[in-house]
C-alpha cells in the first residue's frame, strides 16, 4: 500500500504512508481492508492510496528476525551520538554520518521532503542518486506461525506499536539483503522513535531520536553502490518470511551493544 497527497507518488504526490505484507490468497480481501483503512487514518489525509497485488509463485525463503536492543535515550542529541556509535563501529565515516543526518532533516526528496521508500547510499562516500523515488523494500513479513509469538514477545516488552513490529521485520530483510546499515526516522510527525539496523548489532531502537520538525526517511548504507544492482533486486524481489523467536535486550546500553553485538 502507497498513500500520498497531492496525487499519486508518479506524478508528484507527497509520500504519506505505506505498508508491505506477504500473505496467504484467503487473507487478501481483509488485508486490502486493513491497509486501506490504515491509509484513510493517516493524519495527512492522502488523496491518493494505491493497493497493488503480486501472486508468488517462488519459494519464501526463511530469515530468524534480528535481535531488538531498545535503549534509553532522553533527547535527539543522544540518540544521535547512540547512531553515530552503531555506524562508525562499522566503519561508515564520521563526515558521511553528518551528511546523512542533514538529509534525514531536511528529506531525501531532491527538492527536500519524504520519499517512499529508502535511500540508498555509499557507505564510504556517502555518493547516492538523488532519486525523487526511494527503494521500497517489499515482498516481506513475518511467517505465519511467527506472528503471534513475535507480537507477545513485543508485547511483553511494552513495544506494541505496529511500526515497531513493521520495521523491525523491514530491518530484518534490509540486513539480510546485505544492506551494511539502515537509519531511519520515522516520516510521521509525532512519532519521533527512529532506529539503526546492522547485521553486527541487530535493531538499535531508539527513543526521542527525530528532532522537532525533522522530515524522516530511511538510508540504506551499502558497500558497493556501482554494483547494488544483485542487492536491490533482493530487497525488492526476493520474497522473504521473518521467523521467531526474537530476543529483546532489557536495560541495554550502547556500550552493551558495542561490546556484545547482536548474539
Ligand atoms: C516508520 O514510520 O515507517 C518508521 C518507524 C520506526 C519505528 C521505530 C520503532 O518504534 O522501533
Amino acid at each position: 500500500m502507497r498513500a500520498s497527497t497531492g496525487g499519486p507518488h508518479q506524478f508528484g504526490g507527497r509520500h504519506a504512508s505505506g505498508a508491505e505484507r506477504l500473505v496467504a490468497e484467503s487473507e487478501v480481501p481483509r488485508v486490502i481492508q486493513e491497509l486501506t483503512a490504515r491509509a484513510q487514518g493517516n493524519s495527512l489525509n492522502p488523496d491518493s492510496i494505491r493497493v497493488s497485488l503480486d501472486r508468488i509463485d517462488e519459494p519464501i525463503t526463511r530469515v530468524p528476525v534480528i535481535r531488538l536492543h531498545p535503549l534509553a535515550c532522553p533527547n535527539s542529541a543522544e540518540g544521535r551520538h547512540i547512531a553515530q556509535c552503531v555506524l562508525r563501529d562499522i566503519g561508515v565515516p564520521p563526515h558521511v554520518i553528518d551528511r546523512a543526518f542533514i538529509a534525514l532533516h531536511t528529506g531525501l526528496h531532491p527538492q527536500g521532503g519524504p520519499i517512499g521508500g529508502a535511500a540508498i547510499w555509499d557507505s564510504q562516500t556517502g555518493n547516492h542518486d538523488a532519486a525523487s523515488r526511494g527503494v521500497r523494500v517489499s515482498r516481506f513479513d513475518y511467517a505465519p506461525e511467527s506472528q503471534t509469538p513475535i507480537e507477545l514477545t513485543l508485547a511483553a516488552a511494552g513495544l506494541a506499536h505496529f511500526r515497531t513490529r513493521e520495521a523491525l521485520a523491514l530491518a530484518t530483510k534490509t540486513v539480510w539483503a546485505g544492506v551494511t546499515a539502515e537509519i531511519c526516522w520515522s516520516d510521521n510527525v509525532d512519532y519521533t522513535t527512529g532506529y539503526v539496523a546492522t547485521s553486527a548489532h541487530g535493531y538499535v531502537r531508539i527513543p526521542n531520536f527525530k528532532p522537532p520538525g525533522a522530515c524522516g526517511g530511511r538510508i540504506f548504507f551499502i558497500d558497493d553502490l556501482a554494483n547494488s544492482g544483485p542487492l536491490l533486486e533482493r530487497l525488492q524481489r526476493t520474497p522473504v518470511f521473518i521467523t521467531h523467536p526474537l530476543f529483546i535486550t532489557e536495560h541495554g546500553t550502547i556500550e552493551q551493544v558495542l561490546a556484545h553485538g547482536q548474539y
